[in-house]
């Protein structure tokens, strides 16, 4: 055990650093302990810094909603992330694989939250509260050495939020469940699973997004996005690659780098 003991501001000073430059550092988990609490203040820290940069907070993102995820990861419980404007990739549109660490792209359903949430609501309060879903795709790129963290790790780097692409906006359909959902790359199918595979019933992230959100103090406000996690595995994506997600029903997205 390492004897150096960071101060959260350093650590969230530290991983803003790593995605900016693009050089991953060493976990934290493994030089001192984070406990679930503390990661999540250092996410705010974190996103501190991005705000004051410019840019705006516009959404959330579940993660680990589905079993693919955690055993791909090692791990086991529900986190939740920040989304801000400069995240956002253009649909069909290109994004630059330079300001990126190891990037790996993963097929999602997005919300549209239609009016503010008072609070923690249960998976058929928060079906009043979403005007539109989409398909789509995120973009993550863990600040961390070889893609490898514990959960409070995750949690601090902002749950490897980097990126997203959001389909065309479609009317909420009567259910979301029993969905394909699909992700390409270079028109070749790499991974395969359904809306199912999100906690039964994808409506279940966001009701657990108002729970967690209400639990940390993050209100989730009319006009935000929220992503309600992958239901496969990530993969990861190359210079001049092109990645597809369709999710039946709602439609595809896409971007290369
Ligand atoms: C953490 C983010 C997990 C999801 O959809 O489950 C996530 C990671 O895998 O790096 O975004
Ligand atoms: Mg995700």
């Amino acid at each position: 055990m390492s004897a150096s003991v960071y101060r959260l501001e350093e650590i969230a000073s530290h991983l803003h650093q790593a995605a900016r430059t693009q050089k991953p550092i060493a976990q934290i988990s493994t030089q001192q302990e984070l406990t679930i609490d503390q990661a999540y203040e250092v996410q705010e820290l974190l996103l501190q810094h991005r705000y004051n940069e410019g840019e705006k907070l516009i959404g959330l993102k579940m993660g680990f909603t589905s079993e693919a995820k955690m055993q791909q990861m090692g791990v086991n419980d529900l986190i939740w992330g920040r989304l801000t404007d400069a995240m956002l990739i253009e649909n069909a549109g290109k994004a630059q694989r330079s300001s990126y660490i190891h990037p790996r792209v993963e097929p999602e359903i997005c919300f549209r939250i239609s009016k503010d949430i008072p609070g923690e609501l249960n998976e058929h309060e928060v079906i009043n509260y979403v005007d539109a879903v989409c398909t789509a795709i995120e973009v993550i790129d863990s600040r961390y050495e070889n893609f490898k963290f514990s959960l409070a790790d995750v949690i601090a780097d902002n749950c490897s939020s980097t990126g997203f692409v959001l389909g065309p906006w479609q009317p909420v359909p009567e259910s979301l469940n029993n969905l394909p959902m699909r992700l390409s790359i270079n028109q070749e199918l790499v991974a395969s699973g359904n809306s199912n595979d999100i906690m039964n019933n994808p409506w279940r992230s966001l009701a657990a997004a108002t729970r967690l959100g209400t639990q940390y103090g993050q209100p989730i406000t009319a006009g935000m996005i929220i992503l309600a996690g992958a239901a496969t595995n990530a993969e990861f994506l190359q210079q001049h690659q092109e990645a597809t997600a369709t999710v039946e029903t709602l439609g595809s997205v896409g971007f290369r780098f």
